[in-house]
């Protein structure tokens, strides 16, 4: 039986059953209700003002970044720099998750980036993908998410999938490998340009044994950069919101200002939008 870190390390993730408390649920749960009330309404001053989302962040450097879903500019798809934005969750919610990451690790790691997608019913489904190719602008090489569910997550609601075991399924693949803290991980190809950009290549992705990772309000799913994972649309009638704070080695260097300002300077930039349902500037074919 392998223990909470050979797990991690082998399959790149792990699901922390009711890692957080009620009083951390209730601090998050706040959160995300001034920030889905504050998206809403920044969406929606930004469409009367004339500006596009774009010209919006290039001159709002410190907002709420909200992301409409690619179907329709009013629907929050996700809303990220949660941290920058929120106290509590800075000082509340960020240290626990840091805890938990070095107890799995025996490293110390800081936060890169976060968001909440709202996975709002009919919405939000996640193409497989791997988010180290959405990161490498900056210097780590690897990467934890903490994956908080603040609804339940279901197959019906469009829980995440991830691989039985991708380095077991993957590997006879030639492909380029980086070393990392976590040994020698693949990066997969994947499409390039267009609306799939991002997307892992089929044939790849099709080699792979998914399985669904259900989760209730309260559980943590750890997952590194380079393990694979999607999830399929909201086909429930109630929203499927999930937290996503990603960290980096702190040996690396703290990145989630130089993340954040570059975002949004370059809200537009497809590196931004990798297998998202999200409405961006597309990369040429
Ligand atoms: O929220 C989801 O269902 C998937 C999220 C995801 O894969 C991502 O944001 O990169």
């Amino acid at each position: 039986m392998l223990n909470d870190a050979q797990t991690f390390s082998q399959k790149g993730y792990i699901a922390l059953q009711q890692a957080l408390n009620s009083d951390d649920i209730e601090t998050l749960d706040n959160a995300s209700q001034e920030l889905y009330t504050r998206s809403e309404q920044l969406l929606k001053s930004i469409a009367k003002n004339g500006d596009t989302l774009t010209e919006f962040y290039n001159k709002n450097t410190d907002e709420l970044i909200v992301v409409p879903e690619i179907d329709n500019a009013n629907k929050v798809c996700r809303y990220e720099y949660i941290s920058g934005y929120s106290v509590a969750v800075r000082t509340k919610i960020i240290p626990k998750l840091q805890t938990l990451i070095e107890q799995l690790t025996q490293k110390k790691f800081v936060l890169f980036k976060d968001k909440c997608n709202a996975k709002n019913p009919g919405g939000g489904a996640f193409a497989p993908h791997q988010d180290i190719i959405a990161y490498d602008q900056f210097k780590p090489t690897y990467h934890i998410t903490a994956a908080i569910f603040l609804d339940d997550a279901t197959i019906e609601n469009g829980c995440l999938f991830f691989p039985e075991n991708y380095l077991e399924d993957l590997k006879d693949l030639n492909t380029t490998r980086v070393s990392t803290l976590n040994g020698n991980l693949p990066i997969l190809d994947s499409d390039k340009g267009g609306r799939t950009h991002g997307n892992i290549c089929q044939d790849i992705s099709e080699q792979i044994r998914w399985t669904p990772v259900t989760a209730k309000k309260g559980d943590v799913v750890l997952f590194d950069s380079y393990a694979p994972h999607y999830s399929e649309i909201n086909s429930s009638n109630m929203t499927r919101r999930a937290m996503f704070f990603t960290f980096n080695a702190e040996s690396d260097g703290d990145f989630y200002q130089a993340y954040y300002d570059m975002k949004h300077r370059e809200f537009d930039n497809p590196k931004f939008h990798i297998a998202t349902p999200t409405a961006h500037r597309e990369l040429a074919e």
